[in-house]
């Protein structure tokens, strides 16, 4: 009887149902834990059901480029753990200390009893320490050999993808976005031309329509601190680096709304800085194109939302652009291509120096980073329609955010970076913000 858990002691009946119990306790602690951790999981499921970050699920061909890197990898992977671990396993169990024999008689503790052992090597239920080794070179240099020799072959394959990864197969007048993160959101600029050093013709925010089947490049930057772009769906990861811009591409092989996240951490709200990539069919994306390209039109005295727009100038222009409402009044102001849209637009406290351009809203499906939903049924705009098919607003969500936004989502400590809440507007004020909000189609 060499069971591990037995206790060798005169009252080795006591002590047995003192170790019975205390292994029930254990294995109800365990079966405990384990109903726990399937809560976890089921709850951090339902996390990814609102907001799916597959990463084993490619939907454009360089997400595909990185999954046939990933599987073989892990495959290395799962065969050295196992060998490692079995190795372990087996001189644990191989080199355990064992009772001497049945009658109990050795309960010694390493070298110094080796006295009273029988002398041989422990294999036969002494507790001798076995041979000691130290310095086997065959061994030290097959542990070292095997194991560089596996992470080279994986290297080769690594770099390649990465250099992979790396080709624009685009043509240089083709589109190309400029990403530009900062706290807590992202801004997309598209140049239709593909010239990144004019001013874009399209600026939005959080949401990046593109068309499918067509690579995109991207051009990664940030105004403020590290970000990272990360839409694991149709591509790898890309740092939004203040000062640098990170070339990048992106491609969908399939219409679909692919989620994306901010991966390197930068402040309070990091973790809602969510984004969605929107592939529709070239059809679609023309269409969006051109309804973007459109300015909104100021409203005149007597037409619906044009109370809202008069609290909109007057509260929120100075930060949030609309194009051909609120851009107006800035001609003159330095040009800072491929920042603010043109203009230097923004003449609030804000550090990032810009605020989400809201001149077609409505046309995105979420707000404030990707975290609220701008629509009442979500199964509505899994994919990307025209406004007709969105269903209702979400004034519920609208007017949070216009009264209190850093109750819903923490801004920088001293107020810097997000947006300020406005405790001073009456409920009708908001409704009518509101109502005007919903003309930025
Ligand atoms: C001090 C600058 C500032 C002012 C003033 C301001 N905002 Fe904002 N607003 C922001 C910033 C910054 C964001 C992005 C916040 C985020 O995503 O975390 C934002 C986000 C928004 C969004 C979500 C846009 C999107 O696509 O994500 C809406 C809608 C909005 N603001 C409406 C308003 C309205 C209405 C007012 C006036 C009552 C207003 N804002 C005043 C800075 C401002
Ligand atoms: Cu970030």
């Amino acid at each position: 009887m060499t069971g591990p858990l037995r206790i060798r002691s005169g009252k080795s009946g006591e002590a047995t149902t003192a170790v019975g119990s205390m292994l029930r306790g254990s294995l109800r602690r365990g079966a405990l834990l384990l109903a726990a951790s399937l809560v976890l999981v089921a709850l951090a499921a339902a996390c990814a059901r609102e907001h799916p970050l597959d990463t084993l699920a490619p939907a454009g061909p360089d997400a595909a480029e990185i999954n046939s890197l990933f599987y073989p990898v892990l495959g290395v992977a799962i065969v050295v753990f196992f060998l490692v671990q079995g190795a372990i396993v087996y001189l644990v169990v191989r080199y355990r200390r064992r009772q001497a024999g049945a009658d109990g008689s050795s309960q010694s503790q390493g070298p110094d009893s080796a006295a009273s052992d029988d002398g041989d090597d422990g294999d036969d239920g002494d507790d001798e320490y076995p041979l000691q080794v130290h310095g086997n070179l065959r061994l030290e240099l097959a542990w070292t050999i095997i194991p560089t020799i596996v992470l080279a072959v994986i290297s080769v394959f690594t770099l390649t993808t990465l250099v992979k990864l790396e080709e624009v197969s685009a043509a240089p007048d083709d589109l190309r976005v400029t990403v530009v993160g900062q706290q807590w959101w992202w801004e997309f600029q598209y140049h239709l031309d593909g010239n990144t050093s004019t001013p874009p013709d399209i600026v939005t925010a959080n949401e990046m329509v593109m068309p499918v089947g067509v690579q995109v490049p991207l051009e990664i930057t940030s105004r403020d601190v590290i970000h990272s772009f990360w839409i694991p769906r149709l591509n790898g990861k890309r740092d939004a680096v203040p000062g640098r811009t990170h070339p990048w591409v992106i491609e969908a092989d399939r219409p679909g709304r692919y989620g994306g996240q901010c991966t390197e951490f930068c402040g309070l709200s990091h973790a809602y800085m969510r984004m969605y990539a929107v592939a529709v069919t070239l059809e679609e994306f023309d269409e969006w194109v051109a309804r973007q390209l459109e300015p909104a039109v100021p409203l005149l005295e007597g037409e619906a939302g044009y109370e809202g727009q008069q609290i909109f100038l007057a509260n929120c222009a100075n930060c949030h652009v609309v194009n051909g409402v609120s851009d107006t009044n800035l001609d003159g102001l330095p040009d800072e291509p491929g920042i603010y849209g043109g203009g230097n637009q923004i003449t609030s406290s804000l550090v990032s120096g810009a605020a989400p351009n809201l001149t077609h809203l409505l046309s995105r499906t979420t707000f404030a980073g990707s975290v609220f939903d701008l629509y009442e049924n979500r199964a509505k705009y899994l994919r990307y329609n025209s406004v007709a098919d969105r269903g209702k607003l979400n004034r519920g969500e609208l007017d949070a955010w216009i009264r209190n936004a850093p109750a819903r989502k923490a801004n920088a400590p001293d107020d810097s970076r997000g947006m300020p809440s406005f405790p001073g507007l009456s409920d009708s004020e908001v409704s009518d913000l509101i109502d005007y909000l919903a003309t930025l189609q």
